[in-house]
């Protein structure tokens, strides 16, 4: 799997103070954004956004300490892009855990800024190696905008001449201080899937609160923002979302946290995964020529105390 130089890069797109190029964990190629509201950084692998700090605050995405940046693996942190399937492909279980976006290389479209926005667009078409996983032509682009907020949002085309239908997620590892102090509002009355046990719930009570190993998928939250209150740093992270049909709410809690390699034993405190979704409950179908975006802008404020 090769990169493009980062000399190049720079060159092509890089712009003092706003867009710029490193060579991340692992020598992978990563793209800086800076802007007078944050700083985010993004991987070409992966199409994976790996930071956002928004000013005067501290890092609003969690990224663990044992991930490995190795092309073929997935990194554990940041906001993973899940696609064409969410969760274990649905009939070939030698496939890769949430499809194969986040295992590929994306090539850098655009890069652009004006005085409040810094804004990248990332690109993955299918190829030899997709087509042999997914027989379909499609291309993916996937959009990250700076400003006062984050903002992702990941459009997908299918150039075939046959309808084709996935799943998908922005798998969003939100850093918090401590989840058992935090809550997850806007969620309250909606129905979900408890993927622990298989059940199917009528409707959330109230906030969600993490006090265990929770995977849950919410259905149809509709464009009700998600509003994650971080009680041990005073911050309250807000979510709204586009064309997603599901919320995912994850924590491995310690024994999970213990089987994942990647994951080190005591980070489970310090991260929540709310995920811009639709799952295989909520699949698209998009017709030839289509196109169908899913994304979610996060507002992180400190509180005043
Ligand atoms: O989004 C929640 C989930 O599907 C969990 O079941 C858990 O497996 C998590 O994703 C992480 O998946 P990964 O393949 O990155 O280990």
């Amino acid at each position: 799997m090769s990169f493009p130089d980062l000399t190049l890069l720079s060159k092509r797109f890089g712009a003092a103070g706003r867009i710029a190029f490193r060579s991340g964990e692992g020598g992978l190629p990563v793209v800086v954004l800076a802007g007078p509201q944050g700083a985010c950084e993004v991987a070409l692998y992966g199409g994976q956004v790996l930071s956002y700090r928004p000013l005067g605050q501290a890092p609003a995405l969690f990224v663990s300490r044992k991930s490995v940046f190795e092309v073929g693996k997935p990194v554990r942190g940041g906001i993973p892009v899940c696609w064409p399937w969410f969760g274990a492909h649905p009939q070939d279980k030698t496939q890769p855990m949430h499809g194969f976006a986040r295992l590929m290389p994306w090539t850098l479209l655009t890069a652009e800024y004006s005085a409040q926005l810094t804004d990248i667009k990332l690109g993955l078409c299918d190829n030899e190696a997709t087509r042999a996983r997914w027989p379909h032509a499609f291309d993916l682009t996937l959009r990250v905008m700076l400003d006062a907020t984050l903002r992702v949002e990941l459009t997908t085309r299918n150039h075939g001449k046959a309808p084709f239908t996935f799943s998908e997620a922005l798998h969003t590892y939100l850093r918090v201080r401590d989840v058992s102090r935090v809550t997850v509002s806007g969620l309250d009355g909606v129905r979900f899937l408890d993927t622990l046990t298989g059940q199917e719930h009528a409707a959330q009570k109230g906030a969600v609160h993490i006090h265990g190993e929770t995977d849950r998928i919410y259905h149809d939250a509709g464009a009700n923002p998600c509003t994650v209150d971080d009680a041990g740093l005073g911050r309250q992270m807000v979510i709204t979302k586009r064309g997603s049909r599901s919320t995912v709410v994850w924590n491995p809690w310690i024994e999970k946290a213990h089987r994942l390699a990647d994951f080190g034993d005591d980070e489970y405190p310090q991260m929540l995964c709310v995920e811009t979704a639709n799952t295989p409950q909520a699949a698209v179908t998009l017709p030839a020529g289509e196109e169908h975006t899913l994304g979610f802008s996060l507002r992180a404020e400190m509180k005043m105390p």
